[in-house]
């Protein structure tokens, strides 16, 4: 078949697509009235997963998982701005990680809200000047983001989802040959988890050469503007200030992986087939031994997969005490969890059940 033909196919095909895309918005369409006068919300994660699910595990194409939950996750993401545009604050400059995460779950046509730290991300959402919130969480490399632990332990906000995307780092330049290049720009960390490519390429070079900035987005800013010089920045940040990369996936580890939380206000969702709840307890600070121990026997004896623990000062007084973010397998419905949250009511405060990706 000549390319003409097999394009007329392709046209047709289009044009069919569309025709049931617009079909699926008008069903949308009706969701969302339905949701505004029963003020349910919007997004629901849990749902989601439900349909890529069912499309993947019907699915006989070309398609992969992947390829199907990338599509989908555009349409998701049209159909909610059709129901109820949402703006989306996350942790910012324009073109960082957590973008590149707020924008795999929410799609490139959502209202999206830069903003320069974590405490104004959650303020955006407590004050409704955003719907949901997309803050960093952990690094497999790095740990966990205190501040952002601290903040939910603080407000009343809710997880509403978690996120993973591996963190890779692309080298960027306007530069035509490597000969070229006068100065890296980049944020110290990514320097630090691209050495050894730096030193394969660059090694040798004074120290002036590399140049720190605040952010990799900066990094990519600056690169654009100066044919001599590069930047070691993220996919998304190359792409929005419109510098060629030149090599991708720079970094020395291909396992570093960031786990973001989008936040909401008011927020519950329904229960999935694979759950997780994350939340905070503190325990009474008697002094008596094996509180903690015992604390953690409720859940071993209920057979609930613990995920994590991380300890956290309470910064009250001069005493060395530590409240807890426990996350485990389940839903905070489920008969098991219920017994633990009543039993210790008052020590317990449920941040979010969600569907678990990680
Ligand atoms: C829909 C859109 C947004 C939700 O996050 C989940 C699903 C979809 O496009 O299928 C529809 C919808 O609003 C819903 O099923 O609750």
């Amino acid at each position: 078949m000549s390319l003409e033909e097999l394009r007329n196919q392709i046209d047709s095909l289009d044009n069919q697509m569309l025709e049931i895309l617009n079909k699926r918005m008008e069903v949308v369409k009706h969701v969302g009235e339905l949701k505004k006068s029963t003020q349910t919300v919007i997004y629901r994660p849990e749902r989601e997963k439900q349909i890529v699910d069912r499309l993947d595990s019907m699915n006989n194409g070309l398609l992969n998982r992947a390829a199907i939950e990338a599509i989908y996750l555009e349409i998701f993401a049209v159909s909610r701005n059709l129901e109820l545009p949402e703006r989306i604050a996350y942790l910012g400059p324009e073109g960082s990680f957590t973008h590149q995460a707020a924008e795999s779950r929410f799609g490139a046509m959502s209202d999206y809200l830069a903003l320069p730290n974590i405490r104004s991300v959650f303020e955006s959402i407590d004050t409704g000047r955003a719907r949901f919130g997309v803050v960093p969480i952990e690094n497999n490399l790095e740990g966990i983001v205190k501040e952002t632990i601290d903040l939910l332990n603080e407000t009343d906000l809710k997880i509403v989802a978690e996120v993973a995307i591996s963190v890779h780092f692309t080298f960027a330049t306007k530069a035509e040959k490597l000969s070229d290049i006068k100065k890296i720009y980049s944020k110290d960390i990514a320097f630090g988890q691209c050495e050894k490519f730096l030193n394969d390429y660059f090694g040798g070079k004074e120290e002036d050469f590399f140049i720190e900035v605040d952010s990799t987005s900066k990094a990519a800013r600056l690169a654009a503007q100066d044919p001599h010089s590069a930047a070691i920045c993220s996919h998304i940040a190359a792409k929005l200030f419109d510098v060629p990369i030149l090599f991708d996936n720079i970094q020395d580890s291909a396992q570093n992986r960031t786990r973001f939380f989008i936040i909401g206000k008011d927020f519950i969702n329904q229960k999935s087939d694979n759950d997780k709840t994350t939340i905070i307890a503190r325990l009474p600070e008697d002094g008596k031994p094996g509180t903690l121990m015992k604390f953690l026997q409720e859940f071993e004896s209920r057979g609930i997969n613990l995920l994590k623990i991380e300890s956290r000062p309470v910064k009250e007084g001069d005493q060395f005490n530590f409240w807890f973010l426990m996350e485990f397998d389940g839903y905070f419905l489920d008969a098991s969890v219920q017994e633990i949250m009543a039993k210790h009511a008052s020590e317990i405060k449920w941040l979010g059940s969600y569907v678990k990706t990680i």
